[in-house]
């Protein structure tokens, strides 16, 4: 049901720019008019979020647009609140990164009968009329869990006997860490040596990841091969359990995490962590860029995926003084 509300008419970016054709009449409508956008964020819980804040602060002030920005605290509650004081405040457009997929219906619908567009970014919701949202800006969630299977495919090959993985997930319900999960086992099936024997959520930030990642540890102890994180931020606490636990992250237990922020680079450079399936924060341009659209009425490709690789450690040094966030 998720995968046919997406419909994914996708856009690959060309660069910072959108490649998506326009009319020299559409364009000038939408460059030069000065926007009031409202921005209701999940929260600042971890180096991604905060690095995605940041990009999108920055391209709405590069703009000359009004940011009014909202600060959830990862309560959903707090983000629907924000979505209808934007609506009092009639504001153009709309920005809402979806802390979980679902309970949005109604208050979409609200923006919808306030003529507001809704732009998604970050994670995607489910939800009965997809005519209330307009575009989705962001990652393709399934294929990152798949290259992260990969990477432990191809390097545990030459190893023999089974795999005993833990899996840090991100926040419960949500679009990552359902779509992460589902990408990860989807590779690994059928590969019987390679057992997912603890799941839990870690709520995407480091100190959950470190005090699951302690009952992980005493639960299983020197039985886990592998730490499968749903983002980079919960591999940097659990490696802190790891080492507390005398064991050497990265060596002792292989770390897999999702992102590619810099506490990501640090750890693998220092060899506490094998490989991040990069997740790029920095959706500010193409979201200014679908926001001008949408306020002029244009229709915007309903997924505009980002473009994003895999950095395994022996490249971490090399990479490390060309990445932005
Ligand atoms: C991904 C984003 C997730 C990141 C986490 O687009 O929604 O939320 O993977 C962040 O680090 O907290």
């Amino acid at each position: 049901m998720r995968q046919l509300q997406r419909r994914t008419f996708t856009v690959i970016l060309a660069g910072a720019g959108l490649a998506a054709a326009w009319s020299p009449l559409a364009r000038a409508q939408a460059a030069g008019k000065k926007l009031v956008i409202g921005f209701a964020q999940t929260g600042a819980e971890s180096e991604w979020r905060t690095a995605n804040t940041e990009s999108v602060k920055a391209a709405a002030k590069a703009a000359g647009h009004e940011l009014k920005f909202s600060d959830a605290q990862q309560k959903q509650e707090n983000q629907i609140k924000a979505i209808r004081s934007f609506i009092t405040q009639k504001v153009d457009v709309i920005i809402l990164a979806p802390l979980v997929t679902t309970g949005w219906d109604t208050v979409l619908k609200e923006a919808k009968a306030a003529k507001i567009p809704v732009i998604l970014e970050s994670r995607n919701v489910v939800v009965k009329d997809t005519s209330t949202w307009t575009t989705f800006i962001g990652s393709d969630f399934v294929e990152e869990g798949r290259r992260a299977a990969q990477w432990l495919l191809d390097n545990t090959k030459n190893t023999t006997g089974t795999v005993n993985i833990v899996e840090l997930q991100g926040t419960v319900g949500s679009d990552p860490a359902i779509d992460r999960k589902k990408g990860f086992d989807e590779v690994l099936k059928g590969n019987a040596r390679y057992k997912v024997i603890r799941s839990q959520t870690g709520d995407f930030t480091r100190a959950k990841g470190k005090e699951v990642m302690e009952a992980f540890l005493k639960a299983e102890g020197k039985k886990i091969n592998v730490l499968y994180a749903h983002n980079d931020d919960m591999a940097i606490g659990a490696i802190q359990a790891i080492e507390e636990a005398g064991l050497k992250p990265g060596k002792d237990i292989l770390v897999i995490g999702v992102a590619a922020v810099k506490g990501a680079f640090e750890a693998m450079i220092a060899g506490k962590m094998n490989v991040s399936v990069e997740c790029n924060p920095l959706l500010g341009p193409q979201l200014m860029e679908a926001a001008a659209k949408a306020a002029a009425g244009q229709t915007l490709p309903r997924w505009i995926k980002t473009i994003e690789g895999v950095f395994p450690a022996e490249v971490a040094a090399k990479e490390f003084p060309n990445r932005k966030y």
